[in-house]
């Protein structure tokens, strides 16, 4: 890790630990407005109309029973803290820039997720950019944040694409820059075709003294004519600033991830409950229908979709790390392996339960096993609190792991004293155990796994077991072990990192042997 990178993550701390008076210079005009920055395409009576209809997202007039104040943009998260977040990225850039030894004004452009289609007209399901959304909190497709810094002034425009009569006949109305302001809190909102104007007064205003920040270009270049040469070719990526914010999650986020955990977590107990159905009326349980149950519950409690293509992986196939087919059938006599979890307001769960397809542990070899893991992982959670770093955590499952195989007498007597155990350990859990956790599945990647953990950031902790007496393995099993072949385990919760230690965010999920069987206890005739 680089002294930048170190550099950054302690900013990140001070401005999230300060997120609410962070310090927001206030906006004196700069950029005075100017003839064709003023959203006049916007004032026809036509327009006009359409800029009052939904933003294209919940907000409080839409959907009272998310929000309970007006100036709230997301449940829980406050259009000020939005603009705190903007905020503080402004002041890290320019203290970077500053601590480099020069002086320069600042444009930090962040483009929101184009649409993407999967054939002909046929579009994905859209997913807004995590790094748009956190500094804005719009859903807007084709929009972009341009954050103006110069000195000790910012000022914050979001850019939305044009009103187009065809586009809007098939996608719906667009956000108007008038609502964006009024909603988002932006100090100014235009069209994109305006946005050539817009950069041309803060040409004239820098001297073109300018540093841009800048992770994808393509959308700025297509409303910028390329003679204007403005300096996106040398542009930095913001992404390590911004992850250095995301990392610490303000008490707001904590409550929409602790809302997604919960969503996800009763899926799963719904989920178990409909295997143990099934199971009784004789009827062959697919791992499709595993999948479309937790969807469903999922979706049902609000939740916008699954976080990621989820692992359904029955018997054998549990060993395949990335198995995403979730197309075969599960034998009554297996255990399935079910990694899953939501989004619940753009904020991601991360879930992995592994339990007997038929509701009961029937098979010693699946309990015993089951068992170790457990104490594993409920061992390891207990490890979570600031100071401690992910690398860390991987050292201390590899102990506990190979100690735990050991005992069985899956590996050979000695093992766990041998000096090797992250060795050992990685040849039966080829994956980390823990992985930051946010607006991504796998957050803030840039930040690395040996960074010091502190109050406010949110991590998973998953161990898993993957037998497959391959050559790899072969060398350490024992006679006992090789019975074992075939089973895969893994449990992952999400887990909150408080002053004093940790929150586990995921604790409804069932984990426990007895919770698992009761909720593998079958409820209909
Ligand atoms: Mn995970």
């Amino acid at each position: 890790m680089s002294s930048t990178s170190r550099r950054l993550l302690r900013y990140g701390r001070q401005m999230t630990k300060h997120r609410s008076i962070a310090p927001v210079m206030s906006c004196s005009s700069f950029l005075l407005p100017y003839n064709g920055c003023n959203g006049s395409l916007w004032n026809t009576p036509q327009v006009r109309m359409k800029s009052m209809l939904s933003l294209g997202q919940p907000t409080f007039k839409s959907h009272p029973e998310f929000f309970s104040h007006p100036e709230e943009i997301m449940p829980g998260i406050y259009k000020e803290e939005l603009r705190s977040r903007r905020a503080s990225l402004c002041h890290i850039v320019s203290q970077l820039v500053v601590k480099r030894g020069s002086e320069v004004n600042h444009l930090i452009v962040i483009p929101a997720s184009p649409k993407k289609y999967m054939s002909e007209n046929i579009p994905f399901p859209y997913r807004q950019n995590s790094n748009f959304l956190y500094l804005s909190g719009s859903y807007d497709p084709e929009a972009f944040i341009v954050l103006c810094v110069t000195g000790k002034e910012q000022l914050h425009t979001l850019f939305l694409s044009d009103p187009d009569p065809m586009s809007d006949l098939w996608d719906g109305p667009k956000t108007s820059p008038t609502a964006a302001v009024e909603h988002y809190g932006f100090d100014q909102a235009f069209l994109a075709s305006e946005f050539e104007t817009f950069m041309n007064s803060f040409a004239q205003k820098t001297n073109r003294k300018v540093k841009v920040w800048c992770e994808d270009r393509s959308i700025v270049e297509r409303y910028l004519d390329p003679s204007f040469g403005f300096e996106f070719k040398n542009a930095e990526s913001p992404k390590a600033v911004i992850d250095s914010l995301r990392l610490i999650k303000s008490p707001g986020e904590i409550e929409l991830m602790r809302r997604s955990a919960r969503i996800a977590g009763e899926a799963f107990q719904q989920t178990m409950q409909l295997c143990a159905n099934l199971h009784a009326k004789g009827e062959t349980i697919n791992e499709h229908q595993i999948w479309a149950k937790l969807d469903y519950e999922c979706r049902i409690h609000g939740a916008e979709r699954l976080a990621y293509p989820p692992v359904v992986a029955s018997g054998e196939r549990a060993n395949i790390i990335h198995y995403v087919f979730n197309n075969n059938k599960c034998h009554p006599e297996d255990m399935v392996l079910v990694d899953a979890g939501c989004e619940y307001f753009g904020y991601c769960s991360d879930i992995t339960r592994t339990w007997p397809v038929c509701g009961k542990f029937q098979n010693d070899l699946h309990k015993s096993l089951y068992e170790m893991m457990l104490k594993t992982q409920t061992d390891l959670i207990k490890k979570v609190e600031p100071g401690i770093s992910l690398d860390q955590l991987f050292g201390i499952m590899s102990e506990y792991l190979v100690k735990g195989l050991e005992d069985l007498g899956i590996v050979k007597e000695g093992s766990s004293k041998s000096g090797n155990c992250q060795e050992i350990a990685l040849r039966f859990c080829p994956h980390h155990v823990s992985h930051y956790l946010g607006m991504d599945v796998h957050d803030t990647a840039s930040v690395g796994r040996g960074e010091p953990l502190g109050a406010g950031m949110v991590v998973t902790v998953e161990p898993g077991i993957y037998l497959r007496a391959s050559s790899n393995q072969k060398d350490f099993l024992t006679r006992v072990g090789k019975e074992f072949n075939g089973i895969a385990i893994r449990i992952e919760d999400d887990v909150h990192v408080t002053e004093d230690g940790h929150c586990v965010l995921t604790h409804c999920c069932p984990k426990s042997v007895q919770d698992i069987e009761n909720w593998g206890t079958v409820t209909q005739s």
